[in-house]
């Protein structure tokens, strides 16, 4: 199948190029997942890269929960990443002035390097955007930012108003490729997408094939009703990584997403 017709409108009214290059990923790999390695270790997320990097779409890191990170191990996650054709996004949930997460972008981490999106709260104004758009333009690549319009955790603070101001926000920026929806909640996403309209990507986290609930206040719904509802991805961390065999557990994710899209 060829990308276009698996996404139909979505492949024609999202602008920003590496939406265009997820959505040829997943087609390619028949899958909407997005992998959350949350370990510690470069070693547990290099092996993890190697027994599911055929069925995920990127690779989604916390580069800051890393034990003794050094630039030279991390290459290797890049580089295996990248072998796996996925793509780099670094959950960085970055929040400060412009100027501020301009310089972050770099720094210890230099996520302006190897990120190829990372995610963004709106509650600082849309200068953040540019900040981080700068950040790249600094050494010459292209990438894009996903703004929380929803969140996964129980009671969080992102009410409705504060999800209009963030569209309202990332309508306006061609550095803005989507959202952050919440995946446990087909309503949410279901507004969501109804706000958003067909020319930004709805990424979700918060979903499972097996738990309702997780640890310390995540909440969890379907991965095929989430993308029913209008989810472009689904981000799934502990359902593949605590799973006793990931390899089958990110192709059991895979299916449900991808068979959730061409249904959709
Ligand atoms: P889980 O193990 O599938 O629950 O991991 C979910 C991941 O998604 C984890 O890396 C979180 O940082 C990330 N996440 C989330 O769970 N909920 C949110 O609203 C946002 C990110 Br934004």
């Amino acid at each position: 199948m060829i990308a276009e017709d698996a996404w139909g409108k979505r492949w024609s009214n999202c602008a920003h190029p590496l939406s265009h290059e997820f959505m040829r990923v997943a087609t390619e790999k028949e899958s909407l997942v997005v992998l959350a390695a949350d370990e510690p270790s470069v070693g547990d997320i290099l092996r993890l890269i190697e027994s599911v990097g055929d069925s995920v779409c990127a690779l989604k890191t916390h580069v800051d929960m890393v034990q003794g990170f050094n630039t030279e191990d991390w290459s290797m996650v890049v580089d295996s990443a990248r072998s796996k054709n996925m793509l780099l996004f670094e959950d960085r949930k970055f929040a400060d002035i412009g100027k501020v997460t301009k310089t972050q972008m770099g720094g210890l981490y230099d996520i302006r390097s190897w990120a190829d999106l990372v995610t963004s709260h709106s509650i600082s104004g849309p200068d953040i955007v540019d900040g981080i758009a700068a950040g790249w333009e600094d050494v010459e690549r292209i990438g894009g930012v996903l703004l929380l319009a929803q969140m996964s955790s129980s009671n969080n603070l992102l009410d409705e108003g504060y999800t209009d101001e963030t569209i309202r926000i990332g309508s306006a920026s061609p550095h803005v490729v989507g959202y952050i929806g919440n995946g446990s909640s087909a309503s949410d996403l279901k507004s969501l997408r109804s706000k958003v309209g067909e020319g930004k990507m709805i990424w979700s986290p918060g979903v499972s094939l097996d738990a309702s609930e997780g640890s310390l206040g995540q909440r969890y719904g379907n991965p095929a009703d989430a993308v029913l509802a209008g989810s472009d991805a689904v981000i799934v961390g502990s359902g593949i990584y605590r799973s006793e065999d990931p390899s089958a557990s990110a192709k059991r994710y895979a299916a449900a997403s991808w068979g959730a899209l061409l249904e959709r």
